[in-house]
């Protein structure tokens, strides 16, 4: 199995974490989003991915994209530990948490969104700041409120073992921190946090584990 990923790349970090929770083994083939204006607008990458965006997962001949879809495919071919709850309601309470951050959040503090908002509208690095702090607190206020509901006492997003919804926290707080968010607004989300990156899975999928980290 070859990730394309960037160490920073908050949606590459989701997959690691999946891979590690799977007990998978792959080789990585680094993206940096910044060098040369980008390597994932490159030709070779693009062949892979036409949304220039990282990751995409290589897997027995099938090229994949998008973090959430990646994911659901390792948890179908790889089924053990799940990375969701067996019912189907709660299947949809976890997905539901996890696409706060994934659809909500995370695409509007993207990388491509912050540079457009800055040079088509004329914003200073703080009035962007401002624009992700704004949107990520939006949706970690949500989340806490969510999480409070449906995982009562559990140590994770739902119940005692990581979910899908985990993966897509852990990744984001990395970004609330860079844009400056104040995340002490959200202690549930903060324990669940700790008892994330007490395991291995996390803790060995964050940035600055990567081979490729600055
Ligand atoms: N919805 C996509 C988002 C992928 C994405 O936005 N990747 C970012 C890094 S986290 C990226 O490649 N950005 C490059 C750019 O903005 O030019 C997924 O979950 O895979």
């Amino acid at each position: 199995m070859k990730l394309y990923t960037f160490f920073r790349s908050s949606a590459s970090y989701r997959v690691r974490i999946a891979l590690n929770l799977k007990g998978l083994s792959y080789q990585q083939a680094p993206i940096h989003l910044r060098r040369g204006g980008g390597e994932q607008f490159g030709a070779t990458y693009k062949a892979l991915n036409p949304q220039a965006l990282v990751p995409t997962l290589e897997d027995s001949g099938s090229i994949l994209t998008q973090s959430l879809a990646i994911i659901e495919y390792l948890d179908e071919k790889y089924p053990e530990p799940p990375l969701l709850p067996a019912g189907a309601a709660d299947k949809a309470v976890v997905r539901s948490m996890a696409l706060v951050i994934a659809c909500e959040v995370h695409p509007i503090q993207n990388l491509r969104v912050l540079n457009y908002v800055k040079s088509r509208y004329s914003q200073t690095d703080d009035q962007v700041n401002q624009w992700a702090q704004h949107w990520i607190g939006l949706g970690l206020e949500a989340l806490e409120q969510s999480i409070l509901a449906h995982s009562k006492d559990g140590q994770f997003c739902f119940g005692n073992a990581p979910t899908l919804a985990d993966i897509c926290l852990v990744p984001q707080l990395g970004n609330a921190r860079r844009y400056g968010c104040d995340l002490s607004r959200y202690p549930r989300i903060l324990s669940i946090e700790k008892n994330c990156i007490a395991l291995p899975a996390f803790a060995d999928a964050a940035p600055e584990k990567q081979p490729d980290a600055e």
